[in-house]
């Protein structure tokens, strides 16, 4: 089988605290796997306010994004690199929209949430955002270079 260009597309994931703490992440890191993407970073971490404040620095004026770094640092979250065709795209697609309730059934969030402060999962809106992501989150060692053996069962 040949791999197409677009193959080696990574995307940052983050499963949240209310996902960690409801022990979601095996539920949610299977879809990702079953869907056909390569799981290639991947660590438990409870994350200093500096490193969810400069996460989420594009909303750093809004008025939730005090209560936003609150949440995230508050306990154990899961920090996710995923690689293969147009993962940027194809996980947030998967992941639905950022109102739970108005994310449809058969997404991650219209699945398994409903409020939108516990929205138990985030993935990087563009390609740009991932690689800023991805560099936050994670040291280049951290990531492995994974030549999955075939690709024919995807
Ligand atoms: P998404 O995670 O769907 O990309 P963003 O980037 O607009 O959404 O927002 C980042 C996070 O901020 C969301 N996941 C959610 O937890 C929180 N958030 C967004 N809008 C609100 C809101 N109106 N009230 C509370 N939290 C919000």
């Amino acid at each position: 089988t040949t791999l197409n260009a677009d193959s080696k597309e990574r995307t940052y994931i983050m499963l949240k605290p209310d996902a960690v703490n409801r022990r979601l992440i095996g539920e949610i890191l299977s879809r990702f796997e079953k869907r056909g993407y390569n799981v290639v970073g991947l660590k438990v971490l409870t994350p200093s306010r500096e490193l969810a404040e400069a996460h989420y620095a594009e909303h750093k004026e809004r008025p939730f994004f005090k209560g936003l770094v609150d949440f995230l640092t508050s306990g154990p979250v899961v920090a996710i690199v995923i690689e293969g065709d147009n993962a940027v795209a194809t996980a947030r697609t998967m992941i639905g929209v950022t109102k739970p309730q108005a994310s449809a059934p058969g997404t991650i969030r219209g699945d398994l949430s409903i409020d939108v402060g516990r929205n138990i999962i985030h993935g990087s809106d563009s390609v740009e955002s991932a690689r800023r992501e991805i560099g936050l989150w994670f040291r280049p060692v951290e990531i492995v270079d994974f030549k999955p053996v075939d690709h024919a069962w995807v």
